[in-house]
């Protein structure tokens, strides 16, 4: 019999790599302290100091702008503690690049400065680049302004450097429209270069060949770095966003060692299938439990809401072990 999931369902062949919080969705609009038409793609970490899990939401407020709201519960599932006005706002006067928002935030403690990097999105008059503020608190932020321009976005930086560079991995967009997720490389977080691609998007029928993003910040396994990533695919009804995974070398994260052939996690429930932006699911955080393992992971659900889901690493490289497939054809 097929396994069911509310009002649809898996054949029994399809391993359910990501399970479906099912209080999903976690958060949604009519839970903020304030006036927001939508909240979705969240960064999220596990504070340092209290172990708290923190939500940095991106909220979309009705003129269409968005700024950044954190949401801080002790299980990461409820009785989220938010805050009554927006924590991360656009400054369109001293940081111009800010003009149309900031949007989802992907976040990295970096225990080389004991400080949380938050790598968001600033939608500048010229389009979406990458920004980056540092902050012990998240109440101050030391701002460093847009460290690549449009359009790019989708960007989160490993925890530490490799030799004596730091490294992130974002997503440009080519004048061809073709979108691959690219790795750069940079001295003191300022100054990017040595760019390459990382992972190209794939062609014509594959579920990833439309674009593919980053999605939450690279999880550090004993087995390299596990990356999800997500992937778009043009169809006549839109845009259809699912989750892929992809594993890369613990010291050179250049070299991709594994790419997952099939998508492992996209829009099925009504929450993720209907919305402002319908057929999204975009991760953009998670958090590991106490028996190194077992990962909270954070979505926007088609533009509208906040979902968790729950995986094992364990079980995820698994996967990726046997079903890889490095090819773009
Ligand atoms: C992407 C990003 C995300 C958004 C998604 C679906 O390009 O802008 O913020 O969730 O599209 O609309």
């Amino acid at each position: 019999m097929n396994e069911t999931h509310g009002n649809v369902s898996h054949h029994p062949d399809f391993k359910e790599l990501l399970k479906r919080h099912p209080g999903n969705p976690i958060l949604k609009p009519e839970d903020w302290p304030y006036s927001v038409n939508s909240i979705f793609n969240p960064g999220a970490i596990r504070l340092h100091d209290s172990g708290e899990v923190l939500l940095l939401v991106r909220a979309e407020d009705r003129r269409g702008i968005s700024h950044l709201c954190s949401a801080v519960s002790a299980d990461g599932i409820s009785n989220w503690k938010i805050d009554t006005h927006p924590t991360l706002v656009p400054d369109r006067t001293c940081r111009p690049e800010e003009l149309w928002g900031i949007e989802d935030a992907r976040i990295s403690w970096i225990p080389e400065l004991c400080r949380y990097a938050i790598t968001y999105t600033s939608f500048s008059s010229g389009g979406p680049g990458v920004s980056l503020a540092l902050t012990d608190d998240f109440r101050t932020f030391e701002h460093y302004g847009m460290l690549l321009p449009p359009e790019d976005k989708d960007a989160a930086l490993f925890p530490r450097r490799f030799g004596s560079h730091w490294a992130m991995i974002h997503r440009p967009v080519q004048a061809s429209g073709a979108a691959h997720i690219w790795i750069s490389f940079s001295p003191d977080l300022r100054h990017w270069g040595s760019h390459r691609i990382l992972l190209p998007s794939r062609q014509g029928a594959w579920w990833d060949a439309r674009r593919i993003g980053l999605a939450p910040p690279p999880i550090e396994t004993p087995e390299g770095w596990l990356i999800l990533y997500h992937g778009v695919r043009n169809t006549a009804a839109g845009s259809l966003y699912r989750v892929g995974l992809a594993l890369l070398d613990l010291e050179n994260p250049v070299n991709v060692i594994y790419r997952g052939s099939e998508w492992i996690f996209g829009p099925l429930q009504p929450y993720e299938r209907v919305g402002d932006v319908g057929d999204v699911v975009f991760p953009t955080g998670f958090v590991v439990g106490n028996d190194g393992d077992s990962l909270q992971i954070y979505y926007g659900a088609a533009d509208t809401s906040i979902c968790m889901a729950t995986a094992s690493i364990k079980e995820l490289l698994e996967w990726l072990k046997q079903n890889s497939y490095l090819g773009v054809a």
